[in-house]
């Protein structure tokens, strides 16, 4: 029979009835296994191509969020997936109502797209709401303004709240938008919002991709204050006097007349759609109703004379070239061998050793000679 002693502990003798105590390691791991097993469970596998176009096409709104995540992002292997998605998403894409908005930051937008997201949810449509804004200008505060406003809209299922990819190059973060659009109407969303702030050059990149653009205005400032210029307004489809409600519903309407005049001095539009003015409160749902029956107004005039089909043809020729100068862009930009001999002209041209021609005469060479 066995003694105490054969064994390093006693406790471990089958005959020991007390306390147990495992046998101790000459030196304890620096990471619970358990907890590392746990951590590596936690990473999401990598959705493969067919994964991630299944799960859009079937409205996974989970999937499409990750799938805009690869068009975002930087990194070349995400790029050739997202570019993958894309196109396998592109014949199931392109039935929705694109719809640009555009106002100065506290014209409303917020509240516009929580009022009129609602009006199109109630009757039975689905929608995304994408955003530009490549400038980074907003602050943190203004996007958890943004939850806040669109409190209702964000916790509707039918609703797709999307912010505008971080900051970048404007063409960069349009061609990501466009692309956004074509997976968001993939999965199902008919109605596309694109916000953008009305201060820079984002309009023109809005403009450029939806099929009627809305400019949001606010009575009783000037148009200087409100910083449009007469470009943004040539390109509106509608302006709509936001704030329309108490106090201020009179000085809206004053608006409404000016504007509508000063609309009138425009030339036609290729669409042969009269812009028009309106008044709405965003805040009170008033006027809402009316600026959605008057898009679907422009929807069935633009379908039947067919500038609907044309004007996407266009946009979609356009966005071809945008997209080469971006790409060719990056490609010269981002080689090392360029960057090096950017920084030694680029001080040159500064100290007026060489001329800003020659310079990049000199640099195009240079990338010419070394890509073949
Ligand atoms: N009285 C009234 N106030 C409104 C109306 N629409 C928006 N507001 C208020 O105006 C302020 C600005 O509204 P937002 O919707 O955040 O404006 P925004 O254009 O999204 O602003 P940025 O996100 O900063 O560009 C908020 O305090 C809103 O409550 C409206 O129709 N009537
Ligand atoms: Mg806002």
């Amino acid at each position: 029979m066995a003694t105490f002693d054969d064994h390093d502990h006693v406790e471990n003798n089958p005959a020991f009835k007390g306390l147990k105590v495992n046998k101790g390691v000459a030196s304890a791991p620096s990471v619970n296994p358990d907890a590392a097993k746990r951590f590596l469970k936690k990473r999401k596998p990598q959705l493969s191509v067919d994964d991630f176009v299944k799960g859009v096409l079937s409205g996974n709104v989970t999937i499409l969020s990750q799938a805009v995540t690869m068009v975002e992002s930087a990194k070349p292997e995400h790029q050739k997936i997202a570019q993958q998605i894309i196109e396998k998403c592109l014949p199931h894409s392109g039935k929705s109502i694109r719809l640009g908005i555009t106002g100065v930051p506290g014209a409303g937008k917020s509240t516009f797209i929580e009022s009129l997201g609602m009006h199109i949810i109630e009757q039975g449509g689905k929608l995304a709401v994408l955003a530009i804004d490549p400038s980074s200008e907003r602050s943190k505060g203004s996007i958890l303004g943004d939850k806040t406003r669109m409190e209702k809209l964000s916790g509707e299922q039918d609703a797709y709240i999307r912010p505008s990819p971080s900051a970048g190059s404007l063409g960069g973060v349009a061609r990501k938008t466009r692309e956004t659009i074509i997976l968001c109407e993939a999965a199902g969303f008919d109605t596309i919002f694109i916000e953008t702030v009305g201060v820079g050059q984002s309009e023109t990149a809005v403009h450029s991709m939806v099929d009627f653009f809305l400019l949001l205005m606010l009575a009783g400032a000037g148009d200087e204050l409100q910083g449009i210029k007469r470009g943004i307004m040539e390109m509106a489809d509608a302006i709509a006097i936001n704030k329309a409600d108490g106090s201020n519903l009179q000085k809206a309407t004053l608006a409404q007349t000016e504007y509508k005049s000063a609309l009138h001095l425009f030339p036609p539009t290729k669409s042969e759609w009269t812009p028009e003015v309106k008044t709405c409160s965003a805040l009170y749902h008033e006027g809402i109703a009316e600026i959605w029956e008057m898009l679907n107004k422009y929807v069935s005039l633009t379908k039947q004379n067919n500038y609907w089909n044309n004007n996407r043809r266009s946009q979609a020729k356009y966005w071809m070239y945008e997209s080469i100068n971006e790409q060719l862009k990056d490609h010269f930009y981002q080689r090392d061998d360029i960057k090096q001999s950017l920084a030694e002209n680029e001080e040159l041209v500064l100290n007026d050793e060489k001329s800003s021609f020659v310079a990049a005469k000199d640099l195009l060479e240079t990338y010419f000679k070394n890509i073949k």
